[in-house]
């Protein structure tokens, strides 16, 4: 699939499980802390401004479904780790991306995307085990690579790849650096599969 060729559109906002749309299409989750940029990298995939960048992180509470392709569906994701939000209101969140992920019978992989100007820290090590826990396919994106010199870009890379022991895909929404690349790979090893089987 060539960026000119996506067909997307906005499908729905769930907030509960109930309000999912059916399960007849492959289903790529974007997930990451807030503002690591999951909204921009939809617009990117996509190659429309579709999803919602928010000026205010940790706002939106909601899954956000987008069609990707004939086959597929993007899951925007709200953000995690805002500090602003109590661990009271943390909760409906942990539910509903907690039942989605381990529900969701079309979901075929996921997209982790850690901000290259942030350390990697304890929340994205559990979301990696959590995916492992429930046998869900999985890439860790860096993002905003555009924002890093390439030496410091390599150093930063290196470092988490000691410390997470995880092949990093590096990308840039704004740049459109990696973008075609990562859509084509999902596209054949998530889509494309789930499609055949
Ligand atoms: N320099 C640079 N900035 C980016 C890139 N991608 C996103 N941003 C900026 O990072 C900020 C957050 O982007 P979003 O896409 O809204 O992030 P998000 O993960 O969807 O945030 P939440 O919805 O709050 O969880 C915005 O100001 C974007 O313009 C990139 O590739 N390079
Ligand atoms: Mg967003």
């Amino acid at each position: 699939m060539g960026s000119e060729t996506v067909v997307s559109a906005f499908i729905k906002s769930a907030g509960n499980l109930e309000q999912f749309p059916d399960g007849s299409k492959a289903e790529i989750a974007i997930l990451g802390r807030s503002n690591a940029g999951k909204s921009t990298l939809i617009n990117a995939i996509l190659n429309k401004e579709i999803a919602f960048v928010s000026k205010t992180p940790g706002k939106t509470q909601l899954l956000n479904f987008f069609d990707f392709g004939k086959s597929g569906r993007i899951v925007d994701f709200p953000g995690y780790g805002y500090a602003q939000i109590s661990k009271e209101e943390t909760k409906p969140w942990t539910e509903l991306v907690e039942g989605y992920l381990s529900t969701r019978p079309n979901l075929v992989g996921a997209l982790v995307l850690v901000d290259i100007k942030r350390p990697m820290t304890d929340d994205e090590t559990n979301l990696l085990n959590f995916l492992k826990v429930h046998d869900i396919p999985y890439l860790l994106l860096a993002t905003k690579i555009d924002k890093l010199s390439k030496k410091d870009l390599n150093r930063q890379i290196s470092s988490w790849q000691n410390k997470m022991h995880e092949e990093v895909f590096p990308i840039s929404s704004r740049k459109n650096i990696g973008v075609d690349k990562l859509r084509k790979t999902i596209v054949k090893n998530w889509v494309e599969t789930w499609q055949k089987s």
